[in-house]
């Protein structure tokens, strides 16, 4: 029997909209405060940007994601559902000969009370109750092994100084300028080509 290959996709950035959500709650609650668009996000950090915009700014943005609702309520990413639900039906036809082991792996915020409970919502709102048995919350996913992470952060460092996974970089506003050293890939969005990411870990 083939051996499944294990799948981590993130959550924010990749699945729910969380660039998206934060600079609309930014704008609805300091509308005469600067802000920063999507086209100019740089960093994975929202609240170190908005403090080199101004100090005060950061604490600011935070007490956007900080809020009650405000994880239950993004968007999803386009595709991305309809991805989920297709790479779960997978043992794709027999040229793909995979079997697939899929987790939603995601991070807490530090400040986790609402964050945690609204995850776990989110998941079962938009992708459903067996969706919710597959979440790994935890704030170090190197030490989580895996063929294979989907996450739109573009440096994850932990405890484990070799992870298991390959770090597929999704892209997203605030990494889409990053630079990313060879051999690394990305996925551009759902509509690129997922699969054949899947497939080439296969055929290694
Ligand atoms: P995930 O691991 O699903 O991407 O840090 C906790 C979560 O909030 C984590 O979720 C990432 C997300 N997050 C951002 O995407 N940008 C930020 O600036 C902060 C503070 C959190």
């Amino acid at each position: 029997a083939a051996v499944p290959l294990r799948v981590l996709v993130d959550m924010d950035g990749v699945l729910a909209d969380f660039e998206g959500a934060v600079l609309r709650g930014f704008v609805a609650r300091f509308p005469e405060e600067p802000r920063v668009e999507l086209a100019e996000r740089r960093g994975f950090s929202v609240r170190e940007q908005y403090c080199s915009l101004r100090e005060d700014l950061g604490d600011k943005v935070a007490s956007v994601y900080e809020s009650p609702g405000f994880f239950l309520e993004l968007d999803p990413i386009p595709g991305a559902l309809e991805a989920m639900q297709e790479m779960v039906r997978i043992p794709l036809p027999l040229t793909y000969a995979l079997s697939l082991d899929f987790f939603i792996c995601t991070s807490p915020l530090k400040k986790y009370e609402h964050c945690i409970v609204e995850k776990y919502k989110w998941v079962e709102k938009h992708l459903g109750p067996k969706f919710v048995e597959r979440i790994i919350l935890t704030r170090d996913k190197t030490v989580v092994s895996a063929d294979l992470l989907f996450d739109d952060k573009d440096t994850i460092r932990g405890a484990e100084r070799n992870p298991s996974w390959e770090h597929i970089l999704f892209t997203c506003c605030h990494n889409s300028r990053f630079q990313l050293q060879p051999p690394r890939r990305r996925l551009l969005s759902w509509a690129d080509d997922w699969k054949g990411i899947l497939e080439s870990k296969r055929r290694q």
